[in-house]
């Protein structure tokens, strides 16, 4: 059988399983990054399970979400995960380095390995050709401490890219295109995999961001092969020798294909509130634009920032824009600095931010009240910018910065004659904003700031489980609807029970005193409930307010993983149109959820307000059935460590 490049990774990683589409597989880890806003919750969880080394071959936490530190709280989080990496031997960023993916791609990632990150951007270093996956917090946790993760065997979707690129065209029109042929849950349960000619036109951080935003597709991950334009950025960051080639076999097996001749590709923009409402720029004329921002871990390599200073230089933000530009590491910074792009890009009239996510999960920079803020980011969900009313769209840097100038939404391509950017043949390499550990100190103190209480952990199982439903949502539900995430909140992701008050809170803002009232119950959801970030604050709150069991249409893939995580049961209609008469405020039952787990069985699910049953069904692997028995991965871990 001819192979294709994921199967080629999972294969030399495989532990436990069958290399079988759908089926559950456990592979090893070699690398692991957290982020601050995730990263607290794994290492308190990495504490509990009381191991004395991690068996990755590197670790890495990062801070870059928290960073504005209007209060201690940040701080504090920041303090934790850096003794708590002293103790482990994981390498500490500090603030101010950047952005999690793109200083991974830069100083760590390495075909061929492979790579689970508390973040659903961690495929960006699927670019590299190294198989990365964005997973819930206790994964990552689980990974450090036992060297696996397991998940389902993907489907691979081949990508095949021919042609080149229009000028003015770039990576982000490329993979906003993909986005609007197969929509946010495109990708669900597969791999993406890119070939074909069009392939070498990418330049490594062009195919960052677009697997990057794979995670938009809600795909396991997204890879590019490795080859020589992956040599030329390993050997840019002196490190030549991390490269191999990596490839699919000729004519290797996968479960679908696409081609795209990129040549066909114009300028995109994502319009409100979804990542896959993707139009041609040229369809929206006249579109006023009250702030542009470029920077994110989709946008923010020294290409895309050098592009967006070439575009502003010599020219003037227009005055009624707000320009502000997030670097993605400080190595970038300074090569702007040095090179004078810097300068153009102040003299134009921009705000440069911190090297960090910042606006981009409302770190700051919210727009004003109905603003139109254009971002090279890839979430645009209603709320997440900090403003309720505004109205984001994606888009490339080159349309940012075109924008910026005109004061409207204008395609690239109306600048003229388009301006190439060369790829530095040595990066500025500095890591004075790393903490290398000098191996494990176990007996090293962890410091924790009174902003981090302990997180709920569930209890077995019970046989039934009944309570009120306590929500009915629509589809395509994401984790900032269960979980919001902004300035006010995000100091506060060590602590559960204050976050608890604000789940839902954009669309219900009395879930939380229900849940109270009733002492928890259920949540009912329609299409591809969960998708979006991998935080599992939206499996915890839940937790901790007593949601016993999720009931939807389908799931997204990393949430299912987090709510089995917390031992809570995710459940899918067998009938999809059984959704239509169960109500908010039913008074539902699982007779034998225990049993039924148990014995695989279709579960019913009594509706005592109704007076009607309807079936349900658990999908997910035997593992899986024994963790929600336990009552979540951590119970289960605990007791099974020694054996892992
Ligand atoms: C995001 O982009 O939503 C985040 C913030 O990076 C999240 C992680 C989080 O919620 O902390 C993600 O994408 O996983
Ligand atoms: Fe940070 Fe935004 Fe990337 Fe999430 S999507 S990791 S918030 S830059």
């Amino acid at each position: 059988m001819k192979k294709n490049l994921t199967y080629k990774i999972l294969e030399q990683h495989l532990i436990s399983g069958d290399l079988t589409p759908g089926k559950e597989i456990g592979i090893k880890v070699d690398q692991t990054l957290t982020q601050d806003s995730t990263g607290t919750m794994v290492y308190l969880q990495l504490e509990a399970m009381g191991v004395n080394s991690l068996k990755t071959e590197l670790s890495v936490a990062y801070i870059d979400h928290n960073t504005l530190q209007t209060g201690f709280e940040n701080a504090d989080d920041h303090e934790f995960i850096k003794t708590v990496a002293a103790k482990y031997g994981i390498v500490f960023s500090k603030p101010g380095n950047g952005i999690c993916h793109q200083l991974h791609l830069e100083n760590f990632a390495k075909p061929g390995k492979t790579l689970i990150g508390s973040d659903s951007h961690t495929p960006t270093c699927g670019g590299m050709g190294m198989l990365a996956i964005g997973t819930g917090g206790l994964d990552v946790a689980i990974g450090m401490a036992s060297g696996k993760y397991y998940l389902k065997a993907p489907k691979v979707l081949n990508i095949q890219l021919t042609g080149k690129l229009k000028p003015w065209v770039s990576a982000k029109d490329v993979i906003l295109f993909i986005l609007k042929k197969l929509t946010v849950k495109g990708g669900v349960s597969k791999v993406i995999e890119y070939s074909g000619d069009g392939v070498a036109a990418l330049s490594l951080t062009d195919r960052a961001t677009i697997t990057n935003m794979g995670a938009e597709l809600g795909a396991t991950t997204s890879i590019f092969p490795s080859d020589a334009i992956t040599l030329a950025y390993l050997t840019a960051q002196n490190r030549a020798s991390d490269w191999m080639a990596l490839a699919a076999d000729e004519d290797a097996d996968y479960d679908e294909r696409i081609a795209i001749d990129l040549a066909d590709i114009t300028p995109m923009t994502a319009k409100p509130h979804s990542p896959d409402n993707v139009d041609n720029i040229s369809n929206i004329p006249g579109l006023k634009v009250n702030q542009v921002l470029i920077g994110s871990c989709t946008n923010s390599s020294y290409k895309d920032l050098m592009k967006a200073a070439a575009i502003l230089k010599g020219k003037s933000v227009h005055p009624d824009v707000s320009l502000g530009i997030s670097p993605g590491s400080s190595n970038i910074l300074k090569m702007l600095a040095d090179n004078g792009a810097l300068s153009d890009l102040i003299a134009a009239g921009a705000r440069i931010l911190e090297c960090s996510c910042g606006p981009c999960i409302g770190m700051g920079q919210s727009p004003q009240s109905n603003g139109v803020s254009l971002r090279t980011f890839n979430r645009n969900f209603c709320g997440r910018s900090g403003t309720k009313s505004a109205d984001v769209y994606l888009v490339s840097p080159e349309t940012a910065a075109a924008s910026a100038i005109s004061g409207y939404l204008i395609d690239p391509v109306t600048l003229g004659e388009d301006i190439a950017i060369k790829e530095p043949t040595a990066f500025s390499t500095e890591r004075n904003y790393f903490i290398f550990p000098q191996g494990a100190k176990t007996n090293s103190k962890v410091i924790m700031g009174p902003n981090i209480k302990p997180f709920p952990i569930n209890n077995q199982l019970p046989i039934t489980l009944e309570g009120k439903l306590l929500l009915k949502t629509g589809d395509n539900i994401t984790t900032d609807d269960i979980m919001p995430s902004d300035s006010k909140l995000l100091p506060y992701r060590s602590n559960i029970p204050h976050l608890s008050k604000y789940s839902f809170n954009n669309i219900d803002e009395d879930f939380w005193k229900r849940c109270e009232t009733y002492n928890g119950g259920f949540i009912l959801g329609g299409e591809n409930y969960g998708q979006g970030s991998s935080r599992e604050h939206a499996a915890l709150v839940p937790l901790y307010l007593g949601v016993k069991a999720v009931i939807v249409k389908s799931f997204a893939r990393i949430h299912k993983a987090n709510l089995i995580n917390s031992g809570i049961v995710p459940l899918e209609l067998v009938n999809t149109t059984d959704y239509d008469i169960i109500d908010a405020g039913d008074d539902l039952v699982l007779e034998d959820i225990k049993g039924d787990l148990s014995n695989g069985d279709v579960i019913e699910l009594t509706n005592l307000t109704k007076g009607h049953s309807i079936k349900c069904k658990f999908v997910g692997s035997p593992r899986d059935i024994e963790i929600l028995l336990a009552g979540g991965s951590l119970n289960y871990t605990k007791s099974s460590l020694e054996v892992l």
